[in-house]
């Protein structure tokens, strides 16, 4: 056809290491209490794994994503900032940053801009979709790793590809959903973008 593709990328997860730096703050700010290593992660909701450990554990969980700095400090995912340039330059192809920002929205909502900034630059500002509800979204491909997306719109008009991160190597795939194991290498995203245009 000859509209354009329309890919949506969430960014925690899948272009900036939410888990990673997750574990690192916490554990430097509560070295002595139990923690969930990355290999042992299950679920989308880190917070809901550390309250399985304890009440008192789960609330210093919480705060730490809610800390000033968080979002802005995350670590960019493996080629991932590659993939997206280069992916934003691919002819009839439509790059948009798809995110829900937590509901404590100080630091977080404004990190996610000044951190698609720092790392992609002021022309990315013009991408960028802020949503609680990404079923609403109109596109073709939505590269996302929460297994179950879920809102207003069902079914959504996109067809979810489940990017691979801790939380998710063991979920089964539901009906219409790909994955896609990481951004390296780079003919892996690209096989899916030119198999959903040929479609
Ligand atoms: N998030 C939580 N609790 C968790 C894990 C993540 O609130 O235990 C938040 C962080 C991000 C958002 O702001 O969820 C992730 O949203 P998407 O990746 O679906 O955009």
């Amino acid at each position: 056809s000859s509209r354009n593709l329309r890919v949506l990328l969430d960014m925690d997860g899948v272009l900036a290491d939410f888990e990673g730096q997750f574990l690192k703050r916490f554990r430097e700010k509560y070295p002595h209490d139990p923690f969930v290593p990355l290999d042992e992660r299950s679920g989308f909701y880190v917070t809901k794994q550390y309250y399985a450990l304890g009440q008192d554990i789960g609330t210093k969980a919480f705060g730490i994503y809610e800390e000033k700095g968080f979002f802005l400090d995350l670590q960019p995912i493996d080629g991932a900032i590659e993939a997206a340039r280069e992916m934003a330059e691919m002819e009839g192809v439509d790059v948009y940053i798809c995110t829900s920002p937590i509901k404590k929205y100080t630091h977080c909502v404004v990190e996610k801009y000044q951190w698609l900034d720092k790392h992609l630059g002021k022309e990315w500002m013009e991408r960028m979709i802020l949503t609680r509800d990404k079923t609403v979204i109109n596109g073709d491909l939505l590269i996302d790793d929460k297994p179950n997306i879920t809102g207003g719109m069902n079914p959504p008009k996109w067809q979810h590809v489940l990017f691979t991160s801790y939380h998710n190597r063991d979920v089964v795939l539901q009906d219409g959903q790909i994955r896609l194991d990481g951004w390296l290498p780079h003919s892996r995203w690209r096989d899916i973008l030119e198999q959903k245009r040929q479609e």
